[in-house]
């Protein structure tokens, strides 16, 4: 029975054989899908991974196959540990391609075949797919796809760095992406808590900058693989973009962008600031702009009332300057970060500009820039004054420019306005609670320091508030007398108005400036004329005389 079984398969092959005059002999092989990109070819020594399908070239029966066995397979090629026909047909084999191998037995199984699955004399046929190439002389590899022109640093071993990536196997096959979280992949560098291959291929990377991580397995997940999206012995691509780096033991950055000239005064703690500021994130994402609220940002400084990094930035700084700020985290938001605005461990860059600062404490700043050489007398309380200004704030707007005088005068104003002589001029410096205080006013905003350019134009001396005439020495011992000047002991209204007007000539008295003098006269001529009969007799004084002294309201 053995022995006609034997020659029946013997005939078979005979068959075979003589179907196919030619018999092979070496292998075939067939690239039928190539593709179009192969950065690497599969040389001796290398070690695969891929997929197959082994067939008899016979009958076309499959006899082998890795998709039965669930998982690709793995080997080292021409070192005999395949057998010699694929050794050499999977030479120069690229990631992603197809071939089909058709090995003659003589580099197969030969005249003895395997037991039960391969007979003797076997042509095989193998339908690969190459998976993955590696070699234990590998390193992890690095192409730069984009380098920004300014990088102030690169990443270096125990650095924080923020990145995104998108993870792939070396056919393409996407295993993750931090993007699908929304979120960052946020890492100490150097420290073991990435993969090898991660934590050197991400070193001297700028903000900003792109490349391509190219892992191999020992420098990745090596024999176990990770998870159900990386296999066993996988070489792993990523696309990585540096978004943020810093070091922990890293202080604040601050770049003097711009001083104004003439800068004499600089910030201090307890200082009230306003400024401007652009806030971004070191790839220049902005999260945040005060010029966007067309109002300034407004604190105390190192009060506690700003992140500690802005605390300490906000030190020695002119009005007008600009800075760059770079805040590292632990300066900042922390791990935490601020929702939906600020994502946690993020270094924030502040470009501010100082609007103005003063302190609570501060007087009004006067400073004489013209004083005339010839100076009859100065301005003080209760004078008229014709004065010419411009209204500034310390950035240099201009909002109010020589309006006739006011009619409600800050405080600061009205001292910066004291002592001044005809023709002089002054540059006054009035801090808020001088000026409109937190609430501002009109066009000055809340807080603002006002800088005034005056001229005083004009000065009438005054009396004091509801006075209408005032006596400059002691008033005459008897008013009546001195009044009625033809002693017909009757003082009419233009013996009146005789009496004061040469008081005021002989500097005697003085009339409220700024109001016409005939209407003050008439008031003053009414209030004394206590019966109206239109003259004023001595009685009529005499009741009063104090009274008549001050004046009359
Ligand atoms: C093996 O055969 C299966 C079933 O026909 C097919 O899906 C798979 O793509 C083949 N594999 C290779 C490497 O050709
Ligand atoms: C990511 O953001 C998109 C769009 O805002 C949203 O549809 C998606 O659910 C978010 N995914 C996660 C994981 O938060
Ligand atoms: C990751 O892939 C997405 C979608 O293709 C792409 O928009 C993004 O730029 C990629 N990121 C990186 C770092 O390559
Ligand atoms: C800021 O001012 C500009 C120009 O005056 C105006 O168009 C804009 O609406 C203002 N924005 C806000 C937030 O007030
Ligand atoms: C903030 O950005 C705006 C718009 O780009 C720019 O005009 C302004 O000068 C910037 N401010 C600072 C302080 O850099
Ligand atoms: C106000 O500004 C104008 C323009 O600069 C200047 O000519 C004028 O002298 C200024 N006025 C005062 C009072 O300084
Ligand atoms: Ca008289």
């Amino acid at each position: 029975m053995d022995l006609t079984i034997f020659t029946l398969v013997f005939c078979l092959h005979d068959v075979f054989v003589n179907c196919n005059p030619a018999p092979f002999v070496d292998v075939v092989v067939d690239r039928y899908e190539i593709p179009t990109v192969c950065p690497r070819e599969v040389e001796t020594e290398d070690f695969i991974r891929y997929h197959f399908n082994g067939t008899f070239y016979a009958d076309g029966k499959k006899f082998d196959s890795s998709h039965d066995r669930g998982k690709a397979f793995i080997s080292q090629v021409g070192l005999g540990r395949l057998i010699t026909g694929m050794d050499r047909g999977l030479q120069g084999m690229c990631v992603n391609e197809q071939r089909r191998i058709t090995i003659p037995p003589h580099l197969a199984y030969g005249s003895i075949g395997t037991g039960g699955v391969v007979p003797p004399d076997a042509v095989l046929v193998y339908d690969v797919l190459l998976l993955d190439i590696w070699n234990t002389e590998d390193k992890v590899q690095i192409r730069t796809l984009h380098k920004p022109t300014s990088c102030h640093r690169s990443t270096a071993a125990s650095d924080f760095v923020r990145y995104h990536y998108n993870g792939t196997l070396l056919t393409g096959a996407a295993f993750d992406s931090s993007y699908s979280r929304n979120a960052t992949y946020d890492t100490y560098l150097g420290q073991g808590d990435l993969i090898k291959g991660m934590d050197e291929g991400l070193l001297g990377m700028c903000v900003g900058e792109r490349r391509i991580i190219i892992v191999p397995p020992f420098l990745a997940y090596g024999e176990t693989g990770h998870g159900t999206e990386i296999p066993p012995q996988a070489s792993l691509v990523f696309e990585v973009l540096l978004v943020d780096v810093f070091n922990p033991t890293d202080d604040l950055i601050v770049e003097v962008k711009e001083v104004p000239e003439g800068c004499t005064r600089r910030t201090a703690t307890g200082d009230y600031i306003r400024y401007h500021y652009n806030g971004t994130f070191q790839d220049g994402t902005a999260f945040d702009s005060s010029y966007k609220r067309n109002s300034t940002y407004n604190t105390y400084i190192d009060m506690g009332y700003v992140i500690r990094g802005m605390d300490k930035a906000l030190q020695g700084l002119c009005t007008g300057e600009k800075r760059r700020i770079i805040i590292p985290p632990h300066m900042a938001y922390g791990e935490a970060g601020v929702d939906h605005l600020i994502p946690g461990s993020a270094v924030l860059v502040f470009d501010i500009q100082v609007i103005d600062f003063h302190n609570p404490k501060d007087p009004v700043d006067i400073k004489v820039t013209h004083k005339p050489q010839d100076c009859k007398g100065t301005s003080e309380a209760d004078d008229l004054i014709q004065y010419r200004y411009n209204c500034s704030l310390m950035d240099g707007t201009l909002l109010y420019s020589s309006m006739p005088a006011c009619s409600e005068v800050i405080p600061g104003l009205e001292e910066g306005l004291g002592g001044m002589c005809v023709g002089e001029k002054r540059e006054v410096v009035v801090p808020p609670h001088w000026g409109h205080g937190e609430n501002g006013a009109g066009e000055v905003p809340s807080s603002a320091v006002l800088f005034f350019e005056l001229e005083l134009v004009e000065l009438n001396k005054g009396v004091p508030d509801g006075y209408m005439f005032v006596w400059l020495g002691d008033g005459p011992d008897l008013l009546f007398p001195a009044m009625d000047l033809n002693g017909d002991k009757e003082v009419p209204r233009e013996e009146f108005t005789a009496f004061i007007m040469r008081q005021v000539e002989e500097g005697k008295g003085r009339l409220r400036p700024g109001v016409d003098a005939d209407s003050i006269i008439q008031d003053m001529f009414n209030n004394q004329d206590h019966n109206k009969d239109g003259k004023i007799v001595e009685n009529e004084v005499e009741e009063e005389p104090e009274q008549a002294k001050r004046d009359e309201l």
